[in-house]
């Protein structure tokens, strides 16, 4: 059943939310309120990002360093504010995020999620005024509520997302997420304060002819994935990478595209984290009608090890993928 079709373009995310609040799995209401406290941490990285560029200058003036945080990097600041959102919003026990080498207890220990979360992915695109995003994937807690969550939470694999989207700050602000019921997309506006649904029900195109992968790496790459660029050569497809994991998903995913990391020298397993990057754009992209392996297996099949572990990821429109696979097989 499709609940998302029944709202119209232009609603507010509140009113979405609101009205999709009952095909939840677990309709309860908390799900809800931090799906809202992700979007307005997602609102205040907004407004960190787009005043980067004054930060030494208003920190200066003594008007923005009140936290000590003017000097800080983006990703550092942006880290800082999930954070505190998540904890105030009361619904999350546990955070792990790729800034911290552990898990984050919140103190809420009789909330009900744990959230893993890159709060700014793309960091060498930070400082150069280039499209960078948030990441987020929530679960549900397996621990009894009340006690203190631990590690197993966040192992449950990708099948057990409640919940993933990420926050886009491109040329729009774009918050896009799946509570495993299809895909909605939401752009900020800016003057009303606002994330509005822009994108209903999110389907990727079957097949692409975009492909984005990092060229620098190509001759580190396995013999069937060069065969496969190289027919996308020959087709002519359009390579295009932003190096923003985000920002490359979110083109692909709406014109039809197939982004790669694959394992290179210094990267045995490729680039990308499993539980905060790869997971919740494979949900994503399977919501959106789209394919993410890592070579052997669906990325949501993969069963987790540790919390910052890194895998291969082949993610786009399924014709793509599939003739990837065919040839790594
Ligand atoms: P980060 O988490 O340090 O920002 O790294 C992840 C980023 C992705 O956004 C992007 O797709 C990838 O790294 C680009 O890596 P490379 O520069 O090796 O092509
Ligand atoms: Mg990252």
């Amino acid at each position: 059943m499709d609940h998302h079709l029944a709202v119209p373009v232009g609603v507010t995310l509140d009113r979405y939310i609101m009205h999709n609040q009952n095909s939840f799995a677990f309709a309860t209401g908390e799900l809800s309120q931090l799906l809202r406290d992700i979007a307005l941490a997602g609102k205040i990285i907004n407004r960190e990002i787009n005043r980067a560029g004054l930060i030494d200058i208003t920190g200066g003036f003594g008007t923005n360093n009140v936290q000590g945080e003017a000097q800080q990097k983006l990703d550092v600041v942006a880290n800082i504010r999930f954070i505190r959102a998540l904890i105030n919003g009361g619904e999350v026990c546990a955070i792990i995020s790729e800034e911290d080498d552990d898990i984050i207890y919140t103190g809420n220990n009789n909330a009900k999620y744990v959230v893993a979360m890159d709060p700014l992915d793309g960091s060498s695109n930070i400082d150069v005024n280039v499209s960078i995003g948030t990441i987020f994937s929530i679960y549900r807690r397996i621990t009894p509520l009340g006690t203190q969550p631990s590690l197993e939470d966040f192992m449950q694999g990708g099948e057990e997302q409640v919940a993933a989207g990420y926050i886009l700050y491109g040329s729009s602000t774009i918050l896009v997420y799946t509570t495993g019921n299809g895909v909605a997309g939401f752009t900020y506006d800016s003057s009303l304060g606002e994330f509005i649904l822009s994108h209903q029900n999110i389907k990727s195109p079957k097949d692409g002819k975009i492909f984005s992968y990092n060229e620098g790496n190509y001759n580190q790459y396995a013999e069937p994935i060069k065969t496969y660029l190289n027919h996308c050569r020959d087709r002519g497809y359009s390579s295009r990478y932003i190096g923003s994991l985000v920002a490359d998903f979110h083109r692909n995913l709406l014109k039809g595209g197939v982004y790669l990391y694959p394992p290179t020298h210094k990267d045995a397993n490729g680039k990308l984290r499993l539980l905060y990057e790869c997971y919740p754009l494979a949900m994503i992209a399977e919501q959106a009608g789209a394919k993410a392996s890592d070579g052997s297996q669906r990325v949501l099949d993969i069963k987790p090890d540790s919390l910052h572990q890194r895998v291969p990821l082949y993610i786009g429109a399924e014709t793509m993928v599939k003739e990837l696979l065919g040839l790594l097989k």
